[in-house]
């Protein structure tokens, strides 16, 4: 790891905190940051690959919907090589893409990967055997937030597989609290400062916004699913599983 490489982007006193955007700043230092600050991360992504291996079928297409720099659609990828599926990375970050692009030449594989520069919003999803959405709803307006799940829904073949992986709010505000002091000192035996921690905390207030498991479970079945579950969670950091 070079400095280069190390998320400090929240070190020094800022004044007044910018809101947080996936731009050419937060690209290079992504995989530090994400590996840093969300607990369970790397687990998350293993355990994509494994879902991968159990639910993606022949000639069916799966989407890593916020794909950022590709880390689940690399997961899946290893795991589904020999099955002529399609992977749509999809992220409205075009400085994101551009990284991925690199990335993806850098290891080529058998499994076609089509990069998608839009809003999650605005795709259609069709012929899906697997849809993941890794710490990315968080980041949809609460108010798009059914319409986008009834749209995976819709284009989720049967028995397709739904992975969301999200921070999460709890109720009640006790615990809530508990569980974010929890995940500051995560971030703090990580190597983040108190300033750094406040200073990322204003940047994302009112971008990233978590919901409830209750929340998250209620709109997956409102929305048709059969099943859905959390499969996962470490501190205010989980992940579930929905299937059609
Ligand atoms: C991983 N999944 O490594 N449409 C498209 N992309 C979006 C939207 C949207 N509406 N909102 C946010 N993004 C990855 C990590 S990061 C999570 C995902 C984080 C994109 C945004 O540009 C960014 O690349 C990604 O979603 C969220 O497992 O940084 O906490």
């Amino acid at each position: 790891m070079t400095d280069l490489n190390r998320d400090n982007l929240f070190a020094r006193p800022l004044g007044k905190v910018p809101k947080f955007v996936f731009d050419r700043s937060v690209v290079d230092i992504f995989p530090d940051m994400i590996q840093r600050s969300v607990p369970g991360y790397q687990t998350i992504i293993n355990h994509t690959g494994e879902l991968a291996d159990r639910f993606v079928k022949g000639n069916s297409h799966c989407y890593d919907l916020g794909c950022s720099l590709g880390a689940s659609t690399l997961a899946i990828r290893e795991r589904i090589d020999a099955r002529n599926a399609t992977i749509f990375a999809v992220d409205n970050s075009q400085a994101m893409l551009d990284k991925l692009e690199t990335i993806l030449q850098s290891q080529p594989a058998k499994t076609e990967t089509k990069l998608v520069k839009n809003d999650i919003c605005d795709i259609e999803i069709t012929n899906a055997s697997l849809v993941v959405l890794n710490f990315t709803l968080q980041f949809v307006p609460l108010d798009r937030r059914s319409e986008l799940i009834s749209s995976i829904y819709k284009g989720l073949n049967p028995n397709g597989c739904l992975i969301i992986s999200e921070k999460l709010h709890f109720e009640p505000q006790s615990l809530n609290q508990l569980l974010t002091e929890l995940h500051h000192q995560f971030k703090r035996d990580q190597g983040y400062s108190d300033l750094e921690i406040s200073q990322k905390r204003d940047a994302i207030d009112k971008v990233l916004m978590p919901e409830t498991l209750t929340m998250h479970i209620q709109r997956l079945k409102d929305c048709g699913f059969k099943s859905a579950s959390p499969w996962f969670q470490c501190y205010n950091f989980g992940s579930l599983i929905a299937i059609k």
